[in-house]
């Protein structure tokens, strides 16, 4: 049974097989999540990303990870809400799934998650949480090859939301607080 942690911090200090990074569709960095991961991985990791030729919203590339504890970088493209009637909640969705089918071609057994879209993109936090929880959820109900999954929380606010949310989508035992 793959194991589910909460953590509340920084996802550039985690050594785990793959963290996922909240970019925009040219790749080549920018503020929050994405800016730490490249501060944290070095120059190499904006070198890679330049041949990757960007990457659509809700798609997912990968990268080594450089000089991060994290052995690979999967970089997805989150959704701008635009109030919710451009397709975002399917294209988040697709942002967690597209990152675990890389993560699992790429043989990851540990694959850790910010809190996509939920910051300069403007992604309502609640309903955020549920979609990227119910695809996890899904991804895993057809895949059991990964030993743990984790939500890595920066803000105070997505981590209350995700305590409360977790045991209404995975059982007790599953989950690490
Ligand atoms: N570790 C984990 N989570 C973090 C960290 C960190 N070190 N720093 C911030 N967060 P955002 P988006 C959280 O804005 O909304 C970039 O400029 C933060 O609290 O990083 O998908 C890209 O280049 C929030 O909950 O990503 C794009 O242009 C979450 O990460 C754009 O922002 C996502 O916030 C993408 O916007």
């Amino acid at each position: 049974m793959t194991k589910i942690r909460l953590i509340h911090g920084d996802i550039t200090l985690l050594a785990v097989d793959a963290i996922v990074n909240a970019a925009n569709r040219s790749l080549l960095g920018g503020g929050g999540v994405d800016g730490a991961i490249h501060r944290a991985a070095g120059s190499q990791l904006l070198e890679a990303c330049k041949k990757l030729n960007g990457c659509e919203t809700g798609q997912a590339k990968i990268t080594p990870g450089f000089r991060l504890p994290a052995k690979y970088v999967i970089h997805t493209v989150g959704p701008v809400w635009r109030g919710g009637q451009d397709r975002e909640t399917e294209l988040l969705s697709q942002c967690y799934l597209n990152s675990l089918e890389l993560a699992k071609q790429y043989e990851c057994r540990q694959v850790a998650f910010p809190n996509i879209s939920t910051g300069v993109y403007g992604f309502p936090k609640t309903k955020a949480a549920h979609t990227a929880l119910s695809a996890v959820k899904d991804y895993l109900t057809a895949y059991t090859g990964f030993e743990e999954i984790s939500f890595v929380c920066f803000d105070q606010e997505n981590y209350q939301l995700y305590k409360d949310l977790l045991p209404s989508f995975f059982s007790q035992d599953q989950i690490t607080f």
